[in-house]
């Protein structure tokens, strides 16, 4: 047999399979031993002069993406970086976070997947829970993603710090490295190589604890998904692809995302910010065929006056996902950008659904996609934790070859995520049509999915309770048309501070300043002097979350 044998593999793997189910995965020819430095060698080998990435400030071709690699990655060895070392990653979108995540494959260290959105809290967190042996944020930008760099100087000694300016042409020449510039002149390609079955990077989950998990992906996992979404999207080497939602996230990097475009030898369009302005105009600029949108995003799109003023004849395939598509927007998206939609329901610590390009319209805008494999394992189960009749809503669990089995470092949370035989809880609750189709019918989680980013209420409480005024906090998803929920926040006053409650800028500011991301934030203060109480005296978020929008003053029931 010319396939390795489970010989080479550790008894379980970092995303938690057992040695068994990866020589089955492998068996299957679905797990290839790739590991993600070979997809940026062979895509820098195999078309040397095509355009790899372009961003406002920069082009660069697969060439010179190898090129830029191997300066990034003789910054990242002056950090101190090497095999195995996890690395936190908060970049923008940017031909830059394309150099630092191809320097970390090459150099097998692990990156750990921030968004430039998180706050120095959650960063800080990352850094102790992976272990980090550096950061790498922008040297420019806004003050508060700045502040997370000097967070981490503060709080993190042991974490090196690397700073890099993606709008000028060298940006690797002028990184610094705590404080110091680093000689990129003459910098070769590191020769490490990785194990395929090996920790590939850690990405973030939604959030339903304190504290987001860290989800460990190996390579053989992981582009397993990436190929097939390659497939099951259609990702050709001609396509011209543009990053619009933060270039990090799960949705953006393998859905087919980032590592589908290098894996074919596409070209991706990183767009430094999401707005209608700036992508319809990148996408008549550069010849967009493809993009990944999360709902709130596809109406703004839609509903720009923009949409009139450009060329958008050559987008051909909208992927929209991250959380529920309402089928009033989804029906608009042939007819106004004259392009198919591809619904995504996935997650980053797995599974991924996509409706077909050759469905029924009717699928492609009531339902959120069937797996991307026959090999993804599913069940919709009662509250009782029995099967549900077919087409009826229950709790989704999968397992498959590209679905971790536990978190990293959290012992805990994997008891109550992960059933004994290896399938991830979801908390989704789903329904399943005869085609194999999955509608996405409710949460049976404490996660609040703002427009696609998932917060946890759990730590907006814990910052808010920290406020001298506030004597208990409730935070819920209150329904919203263009986000599908956004953030509510009830306080009680401590006592003496009833009279004069801060107000929504200062609790606002009083957060950032506590290092909560942004998105997090809450977008409704309501300041109440009791919470609704459900039967056994517990607060009832549900009653809450109904409250919609309540009127300032005491809750009547
Ligand atoms: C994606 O990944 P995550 O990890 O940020 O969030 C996963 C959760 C799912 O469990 C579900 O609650 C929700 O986001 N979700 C959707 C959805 N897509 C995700 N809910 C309703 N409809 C959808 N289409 O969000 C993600 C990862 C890979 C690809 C696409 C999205």
């Amino acid at each position: 047999m010319s396939e390795p044998s489970t010989q080479d593999l550790p008894p379980v793997l970092p995303n938690g399979m057992p040695a068994e189910a990866a020589r089955h995965y492998r068996e299957l020819g679905l797990w290839t031993g790739q590991t993600h430095r070979d997809l940026f060698d062979s895509a820098i080998s195999g078309r040397p002069e095509r355009t790899a990435v372009v961003d406002r400030h920069r082009s660069l071709t697969y060439r010179e993406l190898g090129e830029g690699m191997a300066r990034a990655a003789a910054v990242f060895r002056a950090a101190g970086v090497g095999e195995g070392s996890p690395v936190v990653v908060q970049l923008p979108n940017s031909a830059v976070f394309l150099e630092t995540v191809g320097a970390l494959f090459a150099l097998g260290a692990v990156p750990v997947f921030a968004l430039p959105a998180h706050g120095s809290r959650e960063v800080e967190h990352f850094c102790a829970l992976a272990d980090a042996v550096a950061y790498v944020g922008p040297r420019r930008g806004p003050r508060d993603l700045l502040a997370v760099a000097d967070a981490v100087r503060e709080h993190r000694g042991d974490v090196a710090v690397v700073t890099v300016d993606e709008r000028v042409a060298q940006p690797w020449a002028e990184a610094r490295v705590d404080g110091d510039v680093v000689d990129v002149r003459d910098a070769a390609m590191p020769t490490t190589r990785v194990s395929p079955a090996s920790l590939a990077f850690l990405q973030l989950s939604g959030g339903t604890t304190a504290l987001p998990k860290l989800i460990p992906r190996t390579h053989d996992d992981y582009l397993y998904s990436v190929r097939r979404s390659v497939e099951v999207c259609d990702v050709r080497p001609e396509d011209v692809m543009l990053v619009a939602l933060p270039c990090a996230h799960n949705f953006t990097m393998s859905s087919p995302g980032i590592l589908g475009a290098l894996h074919v030898g596409a070209t991706i369009v990183m767009a430094a910010d999401p707005s209608p302005t700036t992508c319809l105009s990148a996408i008549e600029k550069h010849g967009v065929t493809q993009a990944a949108l999360v709902p709130p995003l596809l109406l703004a799109w839609l509903n720009s006056p923009a949409v009139a003023r450009h060329d958008l004849s050559s987008l051909r395939t909208l992927w929209v996902g991250g959380a529920k598509l309402s089928d009033t927007a989804a029906r608009r998206v042939g007819p106004e950008l004259g392009c198919t939609l591809q619904q995504v329901f996935g997650m980053a610590e797995g599974l991924v659904n996509y409706t077909r390009l050759d469905d029924p319209e009717d699928l492609v805008v009531t339902t959120q996609g069937r797996p991307m494999s026959e090999h993804d394992e599913l069940r919709i189960l009662a509250e009782d934790g029995t099967p549900v009749a077919p087409g009826e809503p229950g709790v989704l669990h999968t397992r498959g070859p590209y679905t971790i089995r536990q978190y990293h470092r959290a012992p805990e949370v994997n008891a109550r995520s992960f059933s004994e035989d290896g399938f991830y809880c979801t908390g989704d609750i789903v329904r399943q049509l005869p085609s194999g189709h999955i509608v996405v019918v409710g949460r049976d989680k404490d996660q609040i999915n703002r427009g696609g980013e998932k917060v946890a209420p759990e730590a907006v409480e814990n910052e808010l309770l920290a406020h001298p005024a506030v004597h208990d906090v409730s935070v819920v998803g209150i329904p919203d048309e263009a986000l599908g929920e956004r953030i509510c926040a009830y306080l009680i006053p401590r006592g003496d501070h009833r009279e004069r409650m801060p107000t929504a800028v200062e609790l606002r500011g009083f957060l950032r300043g506590r290092g909560l991301s942004s998105f997090a934030v809450p977008d409704v203060f309501e300041v109440v002097s009791e919470f609704p109480h459900t039967g056994v005296g517990k607060t009832s978020k549900k009653d809450q979350r109904g409250m919609a929008v309540p009127e300032r003053g005491p809750a009547t029931d």
